[in-house]
């Protein structure tokens, strides 16, 4: 049965701090909603940008932070039980909502909607142990597969595996990956060995090395030690450069090279969401090297299934470790300072 009360991460302005509350367990559902029980959520870079306030959008305050959460229906709202049933395991990933009859849902660009809601940010999200949400865009997870792995599946996974899919390569072409050792990174490293391209990761740290060459990078470069990033990710690539890169890094600095290294026809694909940064790209080049810049913002629900199947049918695993929602401020401590290998998933009971 549902408490009343219910522990929630809560930050009240811009900058924080976080902390956790004991606080009424959310009003009445209304029409299509459902009531998450959570179990387990990933800790997304996303959450501390908005915690800091690093991008140019609003986010509802007070706010619970958090959209990589993985637990179980216990109530449902009118109209609800066209989506899901009491005791499905879902996941509420950061796309909240979407209206599902515009032209960007129509055809399956749900993160474009103008009506879209998001998890943690204009909704408070999954660092509650009972959440509010929209049973429409709920993701049901895969029998096999556990809660603590799926959670970050929601929002890292399913981000890369759309990623990987703008890119648009062909097995055995090469795909470079700043940021390979973090949440997204790890798991884009994965995808990208599932579909047989040949990695390239970049970021920092023994750690972070032996994650990515773990996981099946052919080549770890690190960025904080190496003499020429450009030089040896090229000769990492037959000498050409890679296909694609698609900067999963949540710092600037990773785009800042990233054109001048992949091969001509190649694509960038910006992922990482660093507050107040341009990509520069000289446009004499871009032309003569017929180079493409793409953007890709998560995915649909469809991307959801199709990262969820995967991770359950055990290509892809998610490398993370346990802790407590109450250790949520040291987490992201940690991830400021670039201290997490793979990614943190909160026990939300603890
Ligand atoms: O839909 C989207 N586009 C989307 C979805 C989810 C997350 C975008 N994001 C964004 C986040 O907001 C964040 O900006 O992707 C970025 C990465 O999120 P994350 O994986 O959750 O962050 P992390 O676990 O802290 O990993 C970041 C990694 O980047 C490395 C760090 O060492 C860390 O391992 N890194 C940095 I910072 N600078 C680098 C550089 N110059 C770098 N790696 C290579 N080169
Ligand atoms: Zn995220």
């Amino acid at each position: 049965d549902v408490p009343g009360q219910h522990k929630a991460a809560i930050f009240d302005k811009k900058g924080g701090p976080v902390s956790v509350r004991t606080v009424p367990v959310a009003r009445e559902l209304k029409h299509g909603e459902a009531l998450v029980r959570v179990i387990y959520s990933g800790v997304c870079h996303t959450d501390l940008h908005a915690m800091l306030g690093d991008w140019p959008l609003d986010n509802k305050l007070p706010l619970v932070g958090g959209h990589e959460g993985a637990g179980v229906v216990v109530a449902l709202g009118e109209g609800a039980e066209e989506f899901v049933k009491i005791g499905d395991r879902v996941g509420i990933k950061w796309i909240a909502d979407s209206c599902l009859k515009c032209d960007f849902c129509r055809r399956g660009f749900e993160p474009n909607c103008p009506e879209a809601q998001c998890s943690g940010f204009t909704v408070d999200g999954s660092f509650q142990q009972y959440a509010v949400s929209y049973a429409r865009h709920l993701s049901p997870i895969p029998d096999s597969l556990p809660l603590d792995q799926a959670a970050p599946i929601l929002c890292a996974g399913v981000t890369v595996y759309k990623a990987l899919k703008e890119a648009q390569l062909t097995p055995g072409q090469f795909v470079a990956i700043p940021g390979a050792g973090g949440g997204l990174g790890h798991l884009a490293v994965q995808y990208a060995v599932a579909a047989g391209y040949r990695v390239i990761a970049i970021d920092t740290g023994n750690d972070k090395r032996a994650l990515a060459e773990k996981l099946g990078a052919e080549t770890f470069i690190d960025f904080k030690t190496t003499k020429n990033l450009v030089e040896e990710i090229k000769q990492a690539s037959g000498g050409l450069g890679p296909h694609a890169a698609v900067v999963a890094a949540s710092g600037a600095a990773a785009y800042e090279q990233a054109l001048d290294y992949i091969r001509s026809r190649g694509t960038l694909v910006a992922v990482g969401l660093p507050g107040g940064t341009d990509i520069k790209a000289n446009v004499f080049f871009t032309v003569f090297r017929s180079l493409r810049i793409v953007g890709s913002y998560v995915g649909n629900r469809q991307d959801a299934v199709e990262a969820l199947d995967i991770a359950a049918r055990g290509k892809v695993r998610t490398s993370f470790k346990t802790l407590g929602l109450s250790e949520l401020p040291k987490v992201y401590e940690d991830m400021n300072s670039g201290k997490i290998a793979g990614r943190i998933v909160l026990d939300i009971d603890k």
